[in-house]
């Protein structure tokens, strides 16, 4: 079984992390979100989003969904709109995520596109295709993956 969350003991003492986590002001060009974890050794998948609200019911548009499908050795990007997924990204350089191991997510936010780094290696582009940026203001993590933290940094 995965796990999400570490549990605080003793002396390890973790900040808990709760997800959907809000990012004041939404997103801008120039913003990074910046996402330290951990995967089991037995992971299957998680996923990060960067999404409108936190809407379940219905649920969310999200602007990005990076699926991480470690068994699968496939991670796909998309995009959510009206409850209905829209076209894949699938094409990987490399597969940067590994069972057992740490990882670190940066996914910054340009003008016309987000730019996703893992393990401080360029992974991939993703054009917007949910406008305007600042309405995106909502950042979930689920799945198989411990966070460790989240950083989000704002331009200068
Ligand atoms: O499978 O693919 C991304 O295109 C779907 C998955 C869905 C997404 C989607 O079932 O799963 O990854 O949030 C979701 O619903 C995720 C976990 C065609």
């Amino acid at each position: 079984v995965g796990f999400r969350q570490p549990e605080p003991t003793g002396s390890d003492k973790k900040i808990e992390i709760d997800f959907p986590q809000h990012i004041d002001g939404g997103l801008v060009p120039g913003k990074m979100i910046t996402i330290c974890g951990a995967l089991p050794v037995n992971v299957q998948r998680f996923s990060v989003n960067l999404q409108v609200g936190t809407s379940t019911e219905p649920r969310a548009d999200i602007a990005i969904h990076i699926s991480v499908r470690v068994t699968e050795g496939t991670i796909v990007r998309n995009t959510l709109v009206n409850e209905e997924w829209q076209k894949e990204e699938r094409e990987i350089k490399f597969q940067p995520f590994l069972a057992g191991t740490e990882f670190e997510l940066v996914i910054k936010v340009e003008k016309d596109m987000y730019k996703v780094d893992v393990n401080g290696l360029q992974f991939c582009d993703y054009k917007h295709r949910i406008l305007p940026l600042k309405k995106i203001d909502t950042l979930d993590v689920s799945g198989e993956v411990r966070v460790n933290s989240v950083d989000i940094s704002v331009p200068v």
